[in-house]
């Protein structure tokens, strides 16, 4: 019988029976396999009952030797299972040494100590070290580490860890050696190291206190002409969170890994980041502006991680959100300081209300802080990541900046060198703000999407206008009845001429189930500008007249609101076109205010360019209780159709305006530029008249960009033809060198909206230039694939079996690849009868083979909510 995956909850949490004060680990890398010697320094936890006997995580290895204060254990004295290892220990205090071997080289799961294009690296978080050594493997657990790296020299000429280097040799076997030494008492997930032939990059920053920090990036040599971007962006950040949050860096040195073989974006190991190539390499000619903004966010997302995350720690993995919302909501304010704040604004928005508001919605649904999990390595999610952000952003806006920052100062003083929970953090919010935040804590402990329906009238006599609103929040799984949040909705008060009639930043608080907010001296009866900057993260609703939707997208003082009111009266159109998609419509003042604005040259362009994109079909199924995906992707098609075709002048001319002039330039005004070029030229290309393809071909060639080029491409690519084929082998020809740009080709495939593309997708599962084990390679094509409803939602299922074998072929390798890639799957309850069905059949599929604890999770979790349905 083969034994279900366990539930671990949060109410059981236990601390641990000793701590472990230092590790002093001795790593050979030879030939076949990696020989781990691990001295650990126990003391007992007073705090606890202590059992006589001590258990320590550990997988993939072979056990040599374990000795205790110098003896030797015989077999008999221990138990070892296949997870774990249990030890006979009474001291107050320990030294354990253990000797054990395992197999990088064989390791396809990516996490733990593994070999990417001829280098090692590792990956701990969340449970990796335990396939390194044995180990406490849990967050609340700070050791401080030593570790001495051995490799042939001529092979891997540069070994990497955390800290600082303090001594380094050679022997006489060709071998050399590094020691390294953190001094910061750190959690086993922090743990990084490096051994490889990389091209070393240079550079320094000063902190504010005057201390210079060494800079280091490491790359395979060939990539090295592509990483000033990323050091620029380091240096950005470290500045940014000394102005900010009043945070320096503590070392001496700061390194950056970049391999290409990674299952997520990056990682902040203390000292020794390892990241994702596709979020430190860039250049003009292989990168688009979006991927220059990733790489500044991403890079300072894993600096800002050195106080939130590592300095202050977690007690255990439900309080993930605790470093990563608070790091989200941190990258998200320096990126808003570096670029344009409401273009990545909206682009947050749209992220939260397709992905979050899904997963919220669906079998997986858990709360920012978790109860239960089985695999924390599929709670890395929107929800703990976005929405976590999310809700510290509403803290930020409840307190006000100076209380918010007098919160954040009290807790990194407070609990440095600490594992806290995400009480702590609140705890220190309200105390340096003197707020009750009890109830706040809701937006911790329950999952779902908050709805909120508001309603105004308006009182001439008493110049009053009076705003009721009402919250409520669906049942998620085992939480069926929910408390009412804090909810901060930012509100401003248009006249017709869309004159502010309350003072700017002006914020009202619901906090109970139905509310009224009273404004006076309200000469004339307003329009309410809502969730201004999307301020809480929930579904609302006012029933705006259509007037007042005019005025909110010519005049709403909060650009954020002006695009959001633009989605909602597309949105509307769309959603009315699906009983008849072919005669959907956008109605014709809503075209004639888009000409209007596509005239109006003073009209921001990077904003213009997000107005002017239809919502998605993620966002619109959020809408929608039952989905029939090829009628609603035909609705989305044919409402561009008509913008392509009514509005073909105006795009035509403004495009012309729209092509930045001179050469590459990565700045704010050029990227606007670029970003309205490449939405003009991909309703051009639709449109019925015209010689929109043949702008797309001449803008391809011309390009001396990779943001015009893909503009280009994106534009083509539904259009299953010569040119767009043709334009598809060009650019494979010309990039067939660039990992990141094969990607980026592989999903083009993956995303056209033609009836051939299924078919495409699986014929380049076999092309050469497509790896199972490379998980940008798997996620540019197939997990683009599943978010492709043309390709993906095929009639008779085949596109769900085939994902569904993807999955299982890819959960015997890495299985929090395979689990990233079910995703789709587990939206089944959300889709239309005969879909629905085709879907469960696969799950169901799955669920007979042997899995992974991953993909068990959710293949389990699916079931039973349709089970339910
Ligand atoms: N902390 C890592 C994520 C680790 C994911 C493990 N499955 C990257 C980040 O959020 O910064
Ligand atoms: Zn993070």
């Amino acid at each position: 019988m083969t034994v279900q995956p366990q539930t671990i909850y949060l109410k059981d949490y236990l601390a641990p029976a000793y701590w472990i004060k230092t590790v002093d680990l001795i790593i050979t890398l030879r030939e076949e396999d990696a020989l781990v010697m691990a001295t650990l320094q126990l003391e007992q936890n007073v705090k606890v009952p202590q059992t006589g006997r001590l258990t320590l995580q550990g997988e993939n290895q072979q056990l040599l030797e374990i000795e205790i204060d110098g003896r030797v254990l015989s077999a008999a004295e221990y138990v070892l299972t296949d997870s774990d290892l249990t030890l006979p220990l009474t001291a107050k205090s320990a030294t354990v040494r253990i000797q054990s071997t395992h197999r990088p080289k064989e390791n396809k799961t990516l996490s733990g100590l593994y070999y990417s294009n001829g280098n090692y690296c590792t990956q701990c978080e969340a449970e990796g070290f335990r396939r390194i050594t044995y180990f406490l493997d849990r967050p609340d657990v700070l050791s401080v580490f030593t570790t001495t790296l051995i490799a042939e020299q001529a092979q891997y000429p540069y070994l990497l860890a955390n800290g600082n280097c303090v001594d380094q040799g050679e022997n006489d076997d060709g071998t050399h050696w590094v020691k390294w030494q953190d001094p910061f008492p750190k959690p086993a997930y922090l743990f990084a190291m490096v051994a490889g032939d990389l091209a070393k990059l240079t550079d320094t920053y000063t902190t504010r206190s005057g201390k210079v920090v060494a800079l280091e990036f490491y790359v395979e040599h060939h990539n090295q002409n592509q990483v000033e971007h990323a050091i620029q962006s380091l240096k950005r950040s470290m500045a940014f969170d000394e102005k900010v949050y009043g945070l320096e860096y503590d070392l001496e040195l700061y390194m950056v890994v970049a391999v290409e073989d990674f299952n997520m974006g990056a990682m902040e190991n203390k000292g020794l980041n390892i990241f994702n190539t596709k979020y430190v390499l860039a250049d003009q000619n292989t990168a688009t502006d979006t991927d220059y903004q990733n790489i500044e966010s991403v890079i300072g997302h894993e600096y800002f991680h050195n106080w939130s995350g590592n300095r202050v720690t977690l007690r255990d993995w439900f309080q993930l959100s605790l470093k990563e919302g608070f790091t989200v909501y941190r990258e998200q304010q320096f990126a808003a300081a570096c670029g344009s704040p409401t273009c990545n604004r909206i682009d947050e928005v749209n992220l939260i209300r397709t992905r979050q508001f899904a997963e919220d919605a669906g079998p997986m649904a858990h709360a920012v802080r978790p109860e239960s999990y089985i695999e924390i390595n599929n709670f890395y999610t929107m929800t703990v990541y976005q929405k976590g952000a999310e809700v510290i952003r509403m803290l930020h806006t409840l307190l006000g900046d100076e209380a918010y920052y007098a919160g954040t100062s009290l807790y990194f003083k407070r609990h440095d060198g600490q594992a806290v929970t995400t009480d702590d953090f609140v705890q220190a919010m309200s105390d340096a703000s003197g707020k009750d935040l009890k109830q706040f804590l809701n937006w911790y402990r329950q999952a779902g999407t908050p709805s909120v329906t508001l309603s105004g009238e308006y009182y001439g006599k008493g110049q009053r206008f009076i705003l009721t609103a009402s919250q409520s929040c669906p049942p998620t799984p085992q939480q069926p009845n929910k408390a009412p949040f804090v909810i901060p909705i930012k509100i401003q008060l248009l006249d017709n001429q869309g004159t502010a009639l309350l003072p700017a930043n002006t914020v009202i608080v619901l906090t109970e189930g139905t509310q009224q907010f009273e404004f006076n001296n309200i000469t004339q009866a307003p329009t309410p500008s809502l969730f201004g900057q999307f301020s809480a993260p929930v579904k609302w609703d006012y029933p705006y007249t259509q007037s007042e939707q005019h005025i909110l997208l010519r005049h709403d003082t909060c650009p954020v609101n002006r695009w959001d009111i633009g989605q909602t009266m597309m949105s509307n159109a769309i959603l009315a076109g699906l009983a008849q998609p072919e005669t959907a419509a956008l109605p014709g003042d809503m075209l004639e205010i888009l000409k209007a604005l596509i005239q109006d040259q003073k009209e921001d362009p990077a904003l213009l360019s997000r107005l002017l994109t239809l919502p998605g079909f993620g966002f619109l199924g959020e809408k929608l209780s039952c989905i029939e995906p090829q009628v609603l992707l035909a609705t989305i098609l044919r409402i561009e159709q008509q913008i392509a075709d009514v509005l073909y002048e105006p795009l035509l001319q403004r495009y012309e305006h729209s092509l930045p002039k001179g050469v590459y330039q990565y700045n704010q005004k050029d990227m606007g530029l670029r970003a309205m070029a490449n939405v003009c030229l991909y309703y051009l290309v639709r449109a019925q008249q015209g010689q929109g393809l043949n702008l797309a071909v001449a803008q391809y060639q011309a390009a001396d960009n990779m943001t015009l080029r893909m503009g280009s491409l994106r534009a083509v690519n539904d259009f299953d033809a010569a040119l767009r084929n043709n334009l598809l082998s060009d650019f494979y020809s010309r990039y067939q060198d660039y990992a990141l740009v094969v990607d980026k080709w592989l999903s083009l495939h993956a995303t056209a909206r033609h009836v051939n593309c299924f078919k495409q997708v699986q014929t380049l599962t076999h092309h050469p230039a497509f790896h199972w084990t490379n998980p940008n390679k798997v996620y540019s094509l197939l997990g683009a694939f599943g978010q492709n409803p043309m390709a993906f939602h095929q009639a008779d299922g085949s596109g769900y079996a085939f994902l569904a074998q993807a999955v299982c072929d890819l959960d015997r390798k890495n299985p929090q690849v395979a689990s990233r890639m079910i995703d789709p799957l587990t939206q089944a309850k959300k889709y239309a009868a005969p879909y629905r069905q085709h879907m469960t059949d696969a799950l169901h599929q799955l669920s007979k083979e042997k899995l992974s604890a991953n993909v068990y999770e959710k293949v389990s979790k699916s079931l039973e909510e349709l089970q339910h349905a």
